[in-house]
């Protein structure tokens, strides 16, 4: 690709080099990338981790000044604040605007105005400037790999860590695979003996639980009566004639084929039978993705599970530790890893312990709860999904608040996918009820979020409902 080219050019024309990326999944992966190419280059480079890039930390860079910035997975949506840096961007989000936004006082006179523009050249990577999706087709991870390989042929061997990154976005959730471009880096991954793929149960947790606890905490699919219900995922294997232990938990990699096809085709059933559709059941089976130098059984076998364990990291802000792992150590980050996923785990069960205490409060249209500082602003939307999903069939939309830690109250939403099927998008109505109580947001029609100032929960709760209710009015009156 000619343009990844041309960023791998100005990459390796410039000597002292900084990397900044974001702190999910995807974006340590793709820092991971881009700083294992610059070490082969020889380049000097420092690497930083953002929660979200904004005009402070752009404006730090511009005042140290570095030859060049590369920024992955994230970036795109800056470019207009870019104007006098010279960077590279590989990235997957909607970019803001298509070229350089200059400054006023820069666009007065023809002649500053063409010269600033030449001295203002952002080269960057992104799916959406080839009309493609950047929700499926490729990730920052991905995008900064294409790059990483026109820089050297041995970057091949950081291709795994790119469909980790994807996973860790969720790439492969609408279609149970990874579509795209990112097929072709998977190939490239499989051929040289990174990754392997094949068909098997999309559980969570498929290399590292016991089967019983992989069934109680499955939610995409959620398996009636068995989600959020140990005994009664117990009870089902049991009854299928399973056995749940032998020296240890048995997890679903020590399952035979006979045992898996029978746990799958009786889980069909079950969904089927309780009057859940085949789109659910068909959700049971979809692609999984085999890290193959990893050991077996361990967190970094499975993509999925090798993301959440970044996700963990990323999420009490120590990138720093996921980075490291990606770059191979299996020692003290390896080990702090793994601590920050069972604190992750912890704060989740003691989250939705605390909901369950406090119990939701129950509207017409939609249910919320307030967890003030009791959850952490990061983890409150897993747990609004996490309830939701244990809700069983006659679900609400969940909102949930707790305090943030710049001041404001942190809002997060999650909807039952049948109301998003419906027209329900509550991407619209986080940006358009934020704006109405001084605050702002946005996200995806099932899952989006918002910062609103403190005191203003109540309002905007009542303006959610409202509008919630008319895009419900308006989907109906569209069928009938
Ligand atoms: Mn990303």
């Amino acid at each position: 690709m000619k343009i990844a080219r041309e960023i791998a050019l100005k990459i390796k024309n410039a000597e002292d080099i900084v990397v900044i990326s974001h702190i999910d999944a995807d974006g340590i992966t793709a820092g991971s990338i881009a700083a294992r190419s610059l070490e082969r280059l020889g380049k000097n480079f420092r690497i930083e981790f953002v929660k979200q890039l904004d005009a402070r930390i752009i404006g730090n860079l511009k005042d140290e000044n570095p030859q060049l910035v590369w920024f992955t997975d994230l970036g795109s949506g800056m470019l207009h604040e870019m104007y006098g840096l010279n960077a590279v961007i590989t990235d997957h989000h909607v970019p803001s605007a298509s070229q350089v936004v200059l400054p006023r006082e820069k666009r007065k006179n023809l002649s500053t105005f063409f010269d600033a523009l030449n001295k203002t050249e952002i080269l960057q990577l992104n799916p959406h400037l080839f009309n493609k999706d950047g929700a499926v087709d490729i990730s920052g991870s991905g995008t900064t790999y294409l790059v990483a390989r026109e820089l050297d042929r041995r970057n091949v061997d950081l291709s795994a860590l790119a469909i980790v990154g994807a996973i860790g976005d969720m790439q492969d959730t609408e279609y149970l695979k990874l579509v795209g471009t990112n097929r072709i880096l998977l190939r490239e991954a499989k051929e040289n003996g990174y990754i392997d793929y094949f068909m098997d149960a999309r559980f969570f947790g498929r290399e590292t639980r016991p089967v019983y606890k992989m069934l109680q905490y499955s939610t995409d699919p959620i398996l009636p009566t068995i989600t959020g219900d140990e005994k009664a995922a117990m009870r089902f294997l049991r009854e299928l004639g399973i056995p749940l232990k032998r020296e240890s938990w048995r997890r679903w990699i020590d399952l035979t084929i006979e045992e898996r096809k029978l746990i799958l085709s009786e889980l069909v059933k079950l969904i089927l039978r309780m009057g859940y559709g085949h789109e659910l059941a068909s959700r049971l089976i979809g692609e999984v993705y085999i890290l193959s130098h990893e050991e077996r059984g361990t967190p970094l076998r499975d993509a999925k599970e090798f993301a959440t364990l970044l996700n963990a990291c990323g999420r009490y802000r120590q990138a720093f530790i996921g980075y490291q792992v990606c770059l191979g150590d299996r020692d003290e980050y390896y080990k702090r890893a793994l601590s920050m996923l069972s604190r992750h785990r912890r704060n989740l069960v003691e989250g939705i312990n605390f909901v369950k205490e406090i119990g939701l409060i129950k509207r017409e249209y939609l249910q919320y709860f307030h967890a003030g500082s009791n959850i952490n602003e990061n983890i409150v939307g897993i747990v609004a999904s996490m309830i939701l999903s244990e809700e069983g069939k006659e679900q609400l939309p969940i909102i949930a608040f707790a305090n943030s830690e710049d001041g404001n109250i942190k809002v997060s939403v999650r909807s039952p996918r049948v109301l998003v099927n419906q027209g329900v998008d509550f991407s619209i109505i986080m940006k358009e009820a934020s704006a109405m109580v001084g605050g702002y947001g946005g996200g995806h029609n099932i899952a989006a979020g918002a910062s609103i100032p403190p005191g203003k929960e109540e309002e905007f709760i009542d303006i959610v409902e409202k509008m919630l209710q008319k895009q419900l009015e308006g989907a109906n009156s569209r069928i009938s």
